[in-house]
C-alpha cells in the first residue's frame, strides 16, 4: 500500500482550517503612488510652505524615508522595478514604450499564488506598453505583449484614486472573500500640466522658498506654487482614502506604502538622475508593527519593494529579484542595509532621439555620501521632460538665445555635459561641484565606477561600461 497517499480525512480538515486561519492573518497591502513627486515636497520632509496635513498625519503613524531612490526618472521604467524587484536594465524596461515581459515575475504574482486577491487601479501602471501612438498600440496587441489584464484579479486603468479604491475594496470583499488583498492605486497628481485652480486656497508664489541655487523669477515661482497646489489636492484625497480604510475596519491589518514614481518635472528633476529626478517620498505604515513617527535615512531602491513586501507577508522573493529587503528597518530589527542604489535613464515616450526630452542615456550610483553620474551621450542637448512649453522654460530659452542668461544656468541647461559627474552629497547637496577626475577623489571615483560597472554587467546593460583612464581628461 502506498502510505503516502493515505491521509486521514481529519488531518486534511485540520490542515485546511489552519491554512484559512493563516491566510486571514496575512496583512493586506495597499501600494499608493504619486506621479512625479520629489523629496522634499511634503510637509513631513520639513517643507514649511506646502500644505499636506494628511500626509503629515500619515507620516506620524508610520516610517518616513528621505533617501528612497527610484531606478529610473520616468514612470514606466521606474514602476516596472516596483513590480519586478529588478533594475529596468535587467528586465529590458529602460525604453518607455515597452511592456513588461510576460516571463518577468512580479511580487503581486507571488502574492496571488499564495492566496492573495490582487488588483491595480486608477492612473495607468504603464506596464503594458505605450498606447498613445496607434501604430505602437496595434503592434503590441498583434504580438500579444500586454500581460497585466491576466496577471491581476482586478485590473482597471482610469478614474480617480478615492472612488477607485472603494470599488477595489468592494471587489476584494466580494470576489476575494476571505483572502487578504494587494491593491495598487496611482494618483495623476502632481503630473504636469499643473492646474491653476487645483485647490480652493492656492499657494502664494511669493511666499515659497525655492530650492537653493534654483533660478528665481516670477514665472518660476508661479510654476512652483502650482506644483504645490497639485500635491495639496492629492493630500486631501489621500486623507479620505485613509479614512475609507478606517471605516471598513481595514487600517490595522493593512500595510500602506506611499511612494513617488519618479521626481517632479522640474529643472534637474524628472528625466535626470540628479536628486530631484530620483529621490522620492516614501512613507510606510503598519499599525502595531512599524513604530509610529519614525524617520530613516537608509538607502532604499525601487528594486526593494518586492522583496520587502514579500518578506513582511511571509513569502520568499523570486530568485531573479535583485532588490534588498528593508523589512528589518521597518520592523526596527538589525539587518543588512544597502550600500548603494543604481538608477538608469533611457528612451522616453515615442519621439526620435533629438534631445534629452525623448532620449538620453544616464547611469548613476548613489551611496550614503556620494553620487557618480555617467553620461555616455553627453553631447545630446538638454531639453526638459514635460515642461518644454511652460512660460518659465521658454523664458530661459529666450535668455539663452539673446545671450543674457546667467552663466550658471547656461552651464547647467544649455551646455554639453561632462562624461562623468561626481558629487559629495553631504557637502554639496545641490550637486554643483563636479569632483570627477580630481586626484584627491580618484579612489572614491574608482570604487563607484567599479560598483556601477558590476551592476551594469550583472544586469546585462547595453551601454559601454564606465571604465576609463583617470589620467585622461573628459570635459
Ligand atoms: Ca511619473
Amino acid at each position: 500500500m502506498n502510505t503516502k497517499r493515505f491521509i486521514p480525512l481529519a488531518a486534511i480538515a485540520i490542515a485546511y482550517t489552519q491554512s484559512i486561519v493563516a491566510q486571514q492573518e496575512k496583512p493586506n497591502i495597499l501600494f499608493i503612488i504619486s506621479d512625479d513627486h520629489s523629496v522634499p515636497f511634503l510637509g513631513c520632509y520639513g517643507n514649511k510652505d506646502i500644505k499636506t496635513p494628511n500626509f503629515d498625519k500619515f507620516a506620524s503613524q508610520g516610517m518616513v524615508f528621505d533617501r528612497a531612490y527610484v531606478t529610473a526618472p520616468q514612470s514606466a521604467p521606474s514602476r516596472s522595478s516596483f513590480f519586478s524587484g529588478r533594475s529596468t536594465i535587467s528586465t529590458t524596461m529602460s525604453m518607455f514604450s515597452l511592456p513588461l515581459p510576460g516571463d518577468v515575475i512580479t511580487y503581486p504574482d507571488i502574492l496571488k499564488k499564495n492566496g492573495y486577491y490582487i488588483g491595480v487601479t486608477a492612473r495607468s501602471h504603464h506596464q503594458d506598453g505605450l498606447k498613445r501612438n496607434k501604430d505602437i498600440k496595434e503592434a503590441i496587441e498583434r504580438n500579444d505583449m500586454a500581460t497585466f489584464g491576466q496577471r491581476f484579479d482586478y485590473h482597471r486603468i482610469g478614474g480617480q484614486p478615492l472612488p477607485e479604491l472603494k470599488v477595489f475594496l468592494d471587489k476584494a470583499a466580494s470576489e476575494g472573500k476571505g483572502k487578504p488583498f494587494y491593491g495598487q492605486v496611482s494618483f495623476y497628481d502632481p503630473h504636469r500640466p499643473w492646474d491653476k485652480n487645483a485647490i480652493p486656497e492656492p499657494h502664494d508664489p511669493k511666499a515659497i522658498k525655492l530650492p537653493d541655487n534654483y533660478p528665481d523669477n516670477e514665472l518660476i515661482r508661479e510654476d512652483f506654487a502650482r506644483h504645490y497646489d497639485e500635491i495639496a489636492r492629492m493630500d486631501t484625497q489621500f486623507g479620505l482614502m485613509m479614512e475609507e480604510l478606517e471605516k471598513r475596519g481595514l487600517a490595522d491589518n493593512t500595510i500602506v506604502v506611499f511612494v513617488g514614481d519618479n521626481g517632479s518635472a522640474l529643472l534637474r528633476g524628472k528625466g535626470t538622475l540628479y536628486e530631484l529626478g530620483i529621490n522620492v517620498p516614501l512613507i510606510v505604515r503598519w499599525p502595531g508593527k512599524i513604530k509610529p513617527g519614525t524617520y530613516s535615512s537608509k538607502l532604499v531602491s525601487g528594486e526593494d519593494f518586492a522583496p520587502t513586501l514579500l518578506e513582511l507577508a511571509g513569502f520568499k522573493a523570486d530568485e531573479k529579484m535583485t532588490g534588498h529587503s528593508f523589512a528589518h528597518t521597518l520592523l526596527g530589527k538589525p539587518g543588512k542595509d544597502r550600500e548603494w542604489v543604481f538608477s538608469a535613464r533611457g528612451a522616453h515616450a515615442e519621439d526620435l532621439p533629438v534631445t534629452t526630452k525623448d532620449f538620453d542615456l544616464i547611469r548613476a550610483i548613489v551611496t550614503d555620501r556620494y553620487k557618480l553620474i555617467y553620461n555616455p551621450v553627453r553631447e545630446l542637448a538638454y531639453w526638459p521632460v514635460d515642461f518644454s512649453h511652460e512660460p518659465f522654460w521658454l523664458d530661459m530659452v529666450e535668455q539663452n538665445r539673446t545671450g543674457f542668461i546667467d552663466r550658471e544656468w547656461k552651464a547647467r541647461y544649455f551646455s554639453e555635459r561632462p562624461m562623468f559627474e561626481l558629487y559629495d552629497l553631504k557637502n554639496d547637496p545641490q550637486e554643483l561641484n563636479n569632483l570627477a577626475g580630481k586626484k584627491e577623489y580618484a579612489e572614491i571615483e574608482k570604487k563607484l565606477r567599479d560598483t556601477m560597472a558590476e551592476k551594469m554587467l550583472t544586469d546585462r546593460d547595453y551601454v559601454p561600461l564606465p571604465f576609463y583612464s583617470l589620467d585622461k581628461e573628459y570635459k
